[in-house]
């Protein structure tokens, strides 16, 4: 997982009505119905839990440390969702014990290893790359009205693109899926999922796109007006500049929002019953 800068984060909360727009362009939803689609709970019952839940930010200095603006970040994204949310005046488990005795019923904090929400009413956990993977397939989903006529390419085989993986699946798309590290496609022998051997080749023949790696400007789109779609969640972005501002309009990006909604959503949601 690539560590966020204060750069990357920088601003994000204060312009978060301009980014929801720009989002529905594209996707025809708000953040929160994304989020609600991904964490597969209703946009009503996401509402109710809104009204219901005290939602705390806990900062944590382990490791490299605490990001500038990064709890403020996550909290902006929180209360654009509608749910009351505050950051701890202590960090780490003295923070936690503060927002634990003050009420606080879902905590939000990240190390560098992790980024998870805990609902203490449920006991539900939402981890930052699972939800972020969800979040983004079902914006991508949004944007495309169900991956017509295409297989969707899932590149990277982490954390985010193996829940994207996932979540393909539960969707029933068409899958593939490249690697770098061909050895970690061996993992992904579900039937139904292609795997890609040459990135090049790959990027030509499918039109929906997820860039779940941590490489930088390494993705060169078909130049238009070839259609392409592209989910591009985090950073670094994968695309080169050049194609990223040819497609702009077919790319969903962002460092935090889609990834903090749907853990948000999923932290909320309904157990789901074990199969
Ligand atoms: C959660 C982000 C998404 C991508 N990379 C992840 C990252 O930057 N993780 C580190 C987060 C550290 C937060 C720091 C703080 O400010 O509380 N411990």
């Amino acid at each position: 997982m690539t560590r966020l800068t204060e750069k990357d984060v920088d601003g994000l909360g204060t312009e978060l009505i301009i980014y929801e727009r720009n989002l529905a362009e594209k996707t025809g939803l708000k953040l929160g119905e994304i989020a609600a689609m991904a964490g597969a709970i209703s946009w009503e019952d996401f509402q109710g839990a809104a009204r219901d839940y005290q939602v705390g930010v806990v900062p944590i200095t382990s490791g490299q440390g605490v990001i500038g603006g990064f709890s403020e970040a996550v909290v902006q994204i929180i209360r654009q969702l509608g749910f009351k949310g505050r950051i701890t005046e202590k960090t780490d488990v003295n923070g936690f014990y503060e927002g634990v005795t003050k009420g606080l019923e879902i905590i939000f904090m990240a190390d560098d290893a992790r980024f998870v929400a805990l609902n203490l009413r449920t006991g539900q956990i939402a981890d930052n790359a699972i939800a972020t993977g969800r979040g983004y397939v079902a914006a991508l989903n949004a944007m495309t009205q169900g991956f017509p006529g295409s297989e969707v390419l899932v590149l990277g085989c982490g954390p985010v693109g193996l829940a994207c993986v996932e979540y393909l699946l539960e969707l029933g798309s068409g899958l593939a899926v490249y690697d770098c590290d061909s050895s970690k496609l061996k993992r992904l022998h579900q039937g139904a999922i292609k795997h890609e051997r040459n990135l090049e080749e790959a990027i030509k023949k499918y039109p929906y796109i997820v860039d779940a790696t941590p490489a930088s400007s390494f993705i060169s789109l078909p130049e238009p007006p070839a259609k392409v779609f592209v989910a591009a969640p985090g950073v670094p972005m994968g695309l080169t500049n050049k194609s990223y501002s040819q497609h702009a309009k077919n790319v969903i990006h962002d460092p935090l929002q889609i990834g903090v909604a749907t853990m948000l959503a999923m932290a909320v949601s309904p157990p789901r019953i074990k199969k």
